[in-house]
């Protein structure tokens, strides 16, 4: 059944100039692009976003990476979407992430306290459903 998934371009990919590389992929797998913004994360959305990982120790160090600079908000669909991106996307920890995936390909440890993974994509039916509320909270 075909489904909606929310994906972040992070601030490291925006910054780094991997915007077009990470649609592209998208695209490429045959996903369809339904919504795309380029925004500044206020700290409500993060809250709500990373809720599940208040009191977590990397907690502070993501919410102000997320705020550190612009992000690109997109909403994709099709046929097992979320596990599909999931997948492209790679592990959390880019040093694990295998080599073919956005983060293994992309991304790297830079010795911080945050992981900076380039992108993220909703975990469940249940998550995109909220998290593309708090993006595009006109509707999607
Ligand atoms: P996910 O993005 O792969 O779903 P989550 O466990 O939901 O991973 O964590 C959200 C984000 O928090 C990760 O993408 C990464 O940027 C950061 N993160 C997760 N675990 C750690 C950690 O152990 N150290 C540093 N940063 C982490
Ligand atoms: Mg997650």
């Amino acid at each position: 059944m075909s489904e909606r998934t929310l994906i972040l371009v992070k601030p490291d990919g925006v910054e780094r100039g991997l915007v077009g590389d990470v649609l592209a992929r998208i695209e490429r797998k045959g996903y369809v692009l339904e919504q795309l913004s380029l925004v500044r994360a206020t700290a409500d959305q993060l809250a709500a976003h990373y809720a599940e990982h208040e009191g977590k120790p990397f907690y502070q160090p993501l919410v102000d990476f997320m705020s550190s600079g612009p992000i690109v908000a997109l909403v994709a669909s099709g046929d097992d979407v979320i596990r599909g991106f999931r997948v492209m996307a790679g592990v959390s920890d880019p040093t694990e992430a295998a080599p073919g995936t956005i983060r293994g390909d992309l991304s790297r440890d830079w010795g911080e306290k945050v992981q900076k993974n380039i992108v993220h994509g909703s975990d469940s039916v249940e998550s995109a459903q909220r998290e593309i509320a708090i993006w595009f909270p006109t509707g999607a």
